[in-house]
């Protein structure tokens, strides 16, 4: 049998959601490179492809969660909503596709399994699960950074006579719950947007919640023609708002201490948040994510609305959160969350009073009880930042493996490389602002930075472009350091600790800088001749 001849191209780009789309864009029709997209799912949208459970859709509005490179694009598009649901975040990306040509250059129903650098021909060779091989002087891992579903190894999940399903790998014809009995598993985002659309459909419903969690109203609503045209007037200035902020969000975070206005008008702030809702509650006081005290205003407030949504008094005491402040994990939007809890078919398992000992044929057995179920839904999350990329078995210098590297928790320079691995970019992974900020902000600053750097070795000759070993132990202390002046690491078990797969090292793993200090650095680096890099 003659083996799959090696197929050659200037990068490889895994992965055909918002980053790798755009990372194929500006590599190929800005640079004028030849690229090779591959992608595991039979079709592009990332997150967004995988993601179809009911109530999926952004945190994000959608007006500003989207691709601000192109003027043309932004005008000709038209959103319906102000968070976007699943459907409408692929047919934009599907469009855009379309738009850029960016098709013809994506293989799909391609998943990458394996990727080693050659020292001396500074090239990455590819292989795949179909057997295929591909080598490129460029690899860049457009991965996602919540893409490695987390099913808990749950005793006996195997002989559950019912129907189970991971919310990241939610079945294309969807599930029907009618007249079911559901189980669902998790109260983080996922769960938190999944119980009130799961508890309109199924005859019954039961939520088992490990860690109460907080939750802001979303308000999303129709994007009606006055906002549309608000968004129309002021979208550059919207855009720019964003790249310049903190988290890529384009709105203003106060100036105010929490805890230097009366209780009343704290109170009256709050309120007001509240009523607008959405992430930017977090921005109601500069200090939320800074300061203990202020923060503790923030998370009694969020306490006392759970307790006055919520009827049965016994059922709102589990649903408040008291082991953990609020957004140290990240903070979940609404749609009826609390007020699930209020209809006769919703039911409310505290897992920290009785954890889950089993899954038998007919249900969930916890210390103190039977659930019988038809069907299971896993909100349980991701093997987040890492998972995606250490499932790629990359090897670099020397055969060297990533997850060798990695072993004791993720090192990055500038969450763009790692030593050791040279000419392998990474687009939001560990060390990068991404997961605390507005996403695509994050990708298209990625993106370009990396076309960029890929532009400046080929105009100065060069081949190879790595990380060095002094620039990332730094750049790990930075990240540490950032973390540290915010609150963000107080919460035990929060995924950006890695704390929701077992075994999985504690490593604060997001920049927590913000996101317009991450741009400036990575401005500096490169004016610098690539700081911190070595180049050949
Ligand atoms: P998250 O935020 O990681 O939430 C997962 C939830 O599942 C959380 O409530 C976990 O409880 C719970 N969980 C995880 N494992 C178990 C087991 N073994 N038993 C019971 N409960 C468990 O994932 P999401 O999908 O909701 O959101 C991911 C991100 O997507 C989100 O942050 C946004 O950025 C978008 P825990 O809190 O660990 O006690």
């Amino acid at each position: 049998i003659e083996a799959e001849p090696v197929r050659r191209y200037d990068a490889i780009i895994v992965g055909a959601g918002f980053s790798g789309l755009y990372q194929l864009h500006l590599l190929r029709d800005r640079l004028g490179m030849s690229v090779r997209v591959l992608e595991a799912a039979d079709d592009i949208g990332g997150t967004w492809y995988w993601n179809r459970y009911p109530g999926a859709r952004c945190d994000s509005e959608s007006y500003y969660y989207s691709y601000s490179f192109s003027r043309e694009l932004e005008e000709e598009w038209e959103w319906t909503e102000r968070y976007p649901e699943h459907g409408e975040i692929r047919r934009y990306l599907g469009h855009v596709a379309e738009r850029f040509q960016l098709r013809r250059d994506i293989q799909l129903r391609t998943r990458v399994t394996g990727a080693a650098f050659d020292d001396a021909a500074n090239r990455w060779t590819i292989a795949t699960q179909n057997g295929e091989r591909f080598e490129a002087q460029f690899l860049i891992t457009a991965v996602g950074c919540l893409s490695t579903a987390n099913v808990p190894a749950i005793p006996g999940l195997e002989d559950f006579a019912g129907e189970w399903y991971h919310t990241g790998r939610w079945p294309h014809e969807g599930v029907d719950f009618a007249g079911k009995r559901v189980g669902l598993i998790g109260t983080g985002s996922t769960g938190i947007q999944a119980a009130p659309v799961i508890a309109e459909q199924a005859a019954h419903l039961t939520v088992f919640q490990r860690t109460a969690n907080y939750s802001v109203p979303a308000r999303n609503g129709p994007m009606d023609a006055e906002f549309r045209a608000w968004v129309r007037a002021n979208s550059e200035a919207l855009r720019r708002k964003a790249r310049e902020s903190t988290n890529g969000h384009p709105f203003d975070v106060s100036e105010r201490s929490a805890l230097d206005v009366s209780p009343q008008e704290r109170e009256a702030i709050y309120e007001a948040a509240w009523e607008r809702g959405g992430l930017r509650f977090r921005a109601a006081f500069r200090d939320i994510l800074l300061d203990k005290d202020a923060n503790e205003t923030a998370s009694e407030f969020i306490r006392a609305k759970i307790r006055s949504i919520v009827k049965d008094p016994e059922v709102a005491a589990k649903l408040t959160p008291t082991d953990h402040l609020f957004a140290t994990k990240r903070p979940p939007i609404d749609t009826n969350y609390f007020e699930t809890f209020n209809r006769d078919n919703v039911l409310l398992v505290d897992l920290k009073a009785a954890p889950i000992e089993a899954i038998t044929p007919e249900g969930v057995r916890t210390r103190d009880a039977t659930y019988p179920l038809d069907i299971i839904v896993f909100a349980t999350g991701f093997d987040a930042l890492t998972g995606p990329l250490l499932a790629l078995d990359i090897r670099g210098s020397g055969g060297r493996p990533l997850k060798e590297v990695w072993e004791a928790g993720p090192r990055s320079y500038l969450g763009l490389q790692t030593p050791g691995f040279p000419n392998l970019f990474t687009i939001t992974g560990p060390g990068s602002p991404s997961v605390l900020t507005n996403m695509p902000v994050a990708i298209e600053q990625h993106a370009e930075w990396i076309a960029q750097c890929i532009a400046h070795l080929r105009d100065a000759g060069l081949k190879r472009i790595e990380a060095m070993p002094e620039a990332t132990d730094a750049w790990v202390a930075h990240v540490n350091e950032a973390a540290q002046a915010t609150l963000l690491p107080m919460a035990s078990s929060s995924w950006y600790l890695g704390a929701n797969v077992p075994g999985k090292p504690r490593v604060f793993m997001p920049y927590a800088g913000g996101m317009a200090r991450y741009r400036t650095i990575c401005e500096q680096v490169a004016s610098q001749g690539y700081e911190g890099f070595a180049l050949r």
